[in-house]
């Protein structure tokens, strides 16, 4: 696996300007929220490092992941927001369930970054068992949701 050995909040900062006027939408799901607490905790921590203010920060919770799509959109409509980070945990069960959420929310995803010319980043967690979730929330491989917070800046 390509990030086996990567911990994923290892980043240097580029220096994204000035963005106290810079709004940014967070949606979260509530699916496996001990992970996607922490992949919220981790990209707001991060945001507000770069210089963000806490005001700024529009945080929509939406039941799963599958519903990333549809809060997402919601905040890309609003013309002041200039970016949307969607965070999510899908951990793989003993049905196909897993395939297609993961397919749905990555097409979503991807339709609304062309639809609306803005970023739509995809922090989303897709993993075999709740400890390679926790690996990546915060554990040893870092939290996604820093990894998330700076793709969205370097969008933007
Ligand atoms: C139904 C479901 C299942 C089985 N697993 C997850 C999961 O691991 N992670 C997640 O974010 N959501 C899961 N869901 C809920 C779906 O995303 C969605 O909320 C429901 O299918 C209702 O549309």
């Amino acid at each position: 696996m390509a990030t086996a050995l990567k911990n994923l909040s290892e980043y240097t900062s580029s220096g994204f300007g000035d963005l106290s006027q810079t709004r940014i939408g967070i949606v979260v799901s509530e699916w496996n929220d001990q992970v996607t607490n922490a992949l919220l905790q981790g990209a707001i921590e991060t945001l507000l490092k770069e210089g963000m203010k806490t005001e700024n920060i529009v945080i929509k919770p939406v039941p799963g992941s599958f519903e990333l799509t549809l809060g997402a959109q919601r905040l890309l409509e609003q013309s002041d927001i200039s970016a949307v980070i969607c965070l999510g945990c899908v951990i793989q069960g003993e049905t196909r369930h897993f395939d297609f959420i993961c397919e749905a929310v990555a097409n979503g995803i991807t339709n609304l970054n062309i639809k609306y010319g803005k970023p739509a980043v995809f922090g989303v967690l897709t993993t075999n068992d709740l400890p390679q979730a926790l690996d990546r929330s915060g554990g040893r491989h870092g939290n996604k949701g820093v990894e998330a917070a700076i793709t969205a800046l370097k969008m933007i």
